[in-house]
């Protein structure tokens, strides 16, 4: 590092610490140092973001608009370091300063506007947008709150709110004079035109403001700016005025401003389960509108061509079927305030819209009740209807095949509308997000949609940003791969490919060992702090994070936990590799049986961790309030990455991706992109189990499994269901009836009894495996080295080229 660089950084420290904190920098708090840094690279991004956005301008660039409810940013300032070339210099200075950067990035809250992987995916996106220099923004709301905060007492999961905004954020910058109005309720007009064609005009309108707050997203050192805009609901100017007014009714515009505030008051914690809420929907309306007039509004601005032409400049994609609103709310805007007739608009809507599906999960679906849409957007409402007959008559005349299906795909069936049939529909792509996801959705969920629209439907396999879960949570596995292979990887992710050339080599394989020992030593510590646990470092860290759900079966996770428990009792002696089990999960606060599984995983850790005849061997870990800053530091330290969802449920995963490329080797099913890790590491570097997806659809056809027996004729089984019922986890008091009797009475809906043996013969050969260190280690490396592919990068360009058309 050149010590001029450092020397000119260290002053720039000094001058701002003065000027914006008014002290020496010997004085600073590490919160001091914190806004101080981010001010830095503040200064230094602006000119670029400016820069940016003025290029796309004059050039005319074609741009994406990634809309989605969700966006888990976590952290920034050391990201925002990294992709501005600064991270490295600035921990020097710390250091030499005496400080440690880590608790100076401590300080940032996590920005948690999201769930889980769907959230985390679309930041991801964001930072390869910017990293390719695609010209795209990403555009969500500004939750007041956040996902909840965790806490457990005594096993229970308590929900804490997330005010995250309690101090000053320093990465969002207001544009008031951006603001737009967004309009619910109301009555409407129609007028004949003499043409003969209706005009419509509303009344009495409720007006929302939605301000946006602009975050700057970096790309890699490559002086692009992109901008994540988050728009904050406000009262409308004249409104806030009323309130000034002795004469007004303050109590009734105070009601009436809070309920306008609560539309971006906070993130819905549900993760893979829809609830109808009218506050939720108010919050997609919200979002869209804002949105779409924002895009029209900047195409006027910058094109002198007509929005006819929209798609050849604007390419909207939607996460999910939260933001489906898009299709009547474009198709409303062309043809109320811009004259358009229903065909012009159509083509012009259904050429600008692309719709990715996360889920097959039933629960998911987003089915409102056609009575709510048309009392909240009485006009939107009229144009799904629309939108509905003329694409049900079009099957009626055009596919006569389809005639019987159309219960099955009508837009609005059984007064409600169904968001993905909206979302197919008005759109010219659907994508999933792994090849046996889209696979699922062209031949089983969406196979009349598929007959209908077979070039709409098409695969894009998620991805992770290699930066952020690479470079920056690993830095001393990113320093020992860019020895062996040079730099290039960072790049171009590929290129870690080369490191196969290195599974071999055993002083290779060593240095890679000795940092997972290390990251281990520092999860280890981690862990002490925040559970007063002990764990073995030489131990396996088998991990499991991501929300807790059925289908992603932490339950099958702690039932071989038990059964291991078990053996170990019976045979104090037995001689197995030690294992450290890692969970961290958040549950949606009204999901029972989710919270019965946090609780069952707390009460089992009780007992094994203070059972001094076995504790040496195993250890039960459950980290509190999973958040990203959490994961960042639980990855680089897995030995086994747990993707054991039952087949066919887990669209794709993300945590998966995350943990290979960290070194970790997957003990999994036959779902989501496992299915594309095995197809490139190859049968003998992961740890694969379990019924497949055909099987389990077909036991959802056509029956033939029975839970019960197997309870009744695997010992093991019938040992670990009778220990949740007699009280043995939790001192006699608490039993865990309602996962019994799931089990046994709904019939095991998830196959944790029919995998329980497969699986825990898998725990058995990486037991084997992992004694001989050699060959774990090529392993691991092995992984490393096929995970460029699930980089984002990767995704983000397939997406540029076969849809967005960048
Ligand atoms: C899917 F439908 N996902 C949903 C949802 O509501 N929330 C959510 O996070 C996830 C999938 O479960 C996934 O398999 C997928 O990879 C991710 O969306 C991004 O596509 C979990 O990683």
């Amino acid at each position: 590092m050149s010590d001029y660089r450092k020397e000119s950084f260290l002053a720039l420290l000094e001058g701002k610490m003065t000027r914006k904190r008014g002290k020496h920098l010997e004085d600073a708090s590490d919160k001091d140092l914190y806004y101080v840094i981010s001010s830095i690279v503040k200064d230094e991004i602006t000119p670029k973001w400016l820069k940016t956005q003025e290029k796309y301008q004059e050039n005319k660039t074609k741009q994406v608009y990634y809309i989605s409810m969700e966006f888990l940013i976590g952290r920034l300032l050391q990201s925002n370091l990294l992709n501005c070339g600064m991270l490295d210099i600035c921990n020097e200075v710390l250091k030499d300063i005496g400080r440690n950067p880590e608790e100076i990035y401590k300080h940032e809250h996590d920005a948690a506007l999201g769930n889980g992987g769907l959230g985390r995916l679309a930041a991801c996106f964001l930072d390869s947008i910017a990293s390719l220099k695609y010209a795209g923004q990403g555009s969500g709301i500004r939750y007041r709150y956040g996902l909840f905060e965790q806490r457990i007492i005594h096993g229970n999961q308590i929900e804490l709110p997330d005010y995250w905004l309690k101090e000053e954020y320093p990465w969002e910058t207001r544009k008031a004079d951006e603001a737009i109005e967004v309009r619910f309720g109301g009555k409407i007009n129609m007028h004949k035109k003499l043409n003969g064609d209706f005009e419509f005009s509303y009344e009495d309108q409720d007006k929302v403001m939605a301000v946006p707050y602009d975050v700057p997203v970096i790309g890699y050192q490559n002086e692009v700016v992109n901008t994540l805009r988050l728009w904050s609901a406000e009262v409308t100017e004249d409104e806030s005025k009323l309130m000034s007014d002795p004469s007004s009714q303050y109590y009734h515009h105070l009601d009436h401003s809070h309920s306008i505030e609560q539309i971006s008051g906070f993130l819905y914690p549900d993760d893979s389960s829809f609830e109808g809420k009218e506050l939720r929907l108010k919050q997609q309306y919200f979002l869209v509108s804002a949105t779409i007039q924002g895009i029209l509004k900047n195409f006027k601005a910058t094109h002198d061509i007509s929005l006819a032409h929209l798609s050849e400049k604007v390419v909207i994609q939607i996460n999910d079927t939260h933001p489906s609103l898009a299709v009547p709310e474009l198709m409303r805007i062309l043809m109320d305030d811009e004259n358009f007739s229903w065909d012009e608009a159509w083509k012009v809507t259904a050429s600008v819209i692309a719709y990715t599906n996360h889920t097959t999960l039933s629960e998911a679906l987003e089915k409102w009740p056609t009575s709510m849409i048309q009392k909240l957007l009485p006009r939107i409402y009229m144009i799904i209807n629309e939108i509905n007959e003329r694409f049900c008559k079009g099957i009626w005349f055009d596919h006569p095949d389809l005639r019987d299906k159309i219960p099955e795909l009508a837009v609005i069936a059984d007064d409600q509308i169904h968001m993905a049939r909206l979302a197919i529909v008005g759109s010219f792509s659907v994508n999933g997000v792994a090849r046996l996801h889209t696979e699922i959705l062209k031949n089983k969920e969406m196979k009349y949609f598929y007959k209908l629209y077979p070039n709409r439907f098409n695969n894009k396999t998620n991805g992770i940003t290699h930066r952020r879960w690479l470079l920056q949570v690993n830095p001393c596995l990113s320093e020992t791969i860019t020895e062996a292979i040079g730099p290039k990887w960072i790049q171009e992710p590929n290129k870690l490919i080369g490191l196969l050339r290195y599974s071999n080599d055993a002083p290779f394989l060593e240095k890679v060992g000795k940092v997972k020992k290390q990251n281990k030593e520092t999860l280890a510590k981690l862990i002490l702090n925040q559970t007063g646990i002990k764990v073995d470092e030489s131990s396996i860290f088998d991990v499991q994070i991501k929300r807790l759900h059925e289908y992603k079966r932490q339950l099958l996770n702690i039932f071989h936990v038990i059964y291991l428990y078990n053996e170990l009792k019976e045979n104090p002696s037995l001689d197995i590799t030690p294992r450290t089990f890692i969970f961290a999960a958040k549950a949606a606060p009204s999901y029972h049986l989710a919270k019965e599984v946090i609780k069952l995983i707390h009460h089992v850790a009780a007992t094994v961790n203070y059972d001094k005849q076995i504790n040496s061997k195993l250890k039960v870990i459950f980290l509190e309030n999973y958040n990203v800053s959490l994961a960042e530091k639980i990855i680089p330290a897995a030995d086994i990455s747990e993707q054991i969802s039952t087949a066919s449920k887990e669209a794709s995963g993300t945590g998966n991706m995350k943990m290979m490329m960290n070194g970790a080797l997957t003990l999994g099913t036959l779902d989501g992109a496992n299915i594309e890790i095995k197809d490139l590491v190859g049968d003998n570097n992961i740890f694969i189990f379990g019924l497949t997806s055909d099987q389990v659809h077909d036991y959802y056809q056509y029956g033939g499994y029975v839970a019960k027996d197997i309870y009744h004729t695997d010992d093991r089984v019938k040992r670990i269901l009778d220990q949740l019922n007699s009280g043995e986890f939790g001192h006699q008091e608490i039993e865990f009836k309602d996962i019994f009797y799931n089990i046994m009475y709904h019939n095991d809906p998830y196959f944790v009894l029919k995998d329980f043996d497969p699986y825990i013969e898998s725990h058995e050969l990486v037991e084997r495996s992992y004694r001989d260190k050699n060959t774990w280690q090529r392993m691991s490396v092995t992984n490393i080295a096929y995970s460029g592919k699930f980089s984002s990068d990767r995704t983000i360009k397939e997406y540029a080229s076969e849809i967005w058309k960048l």
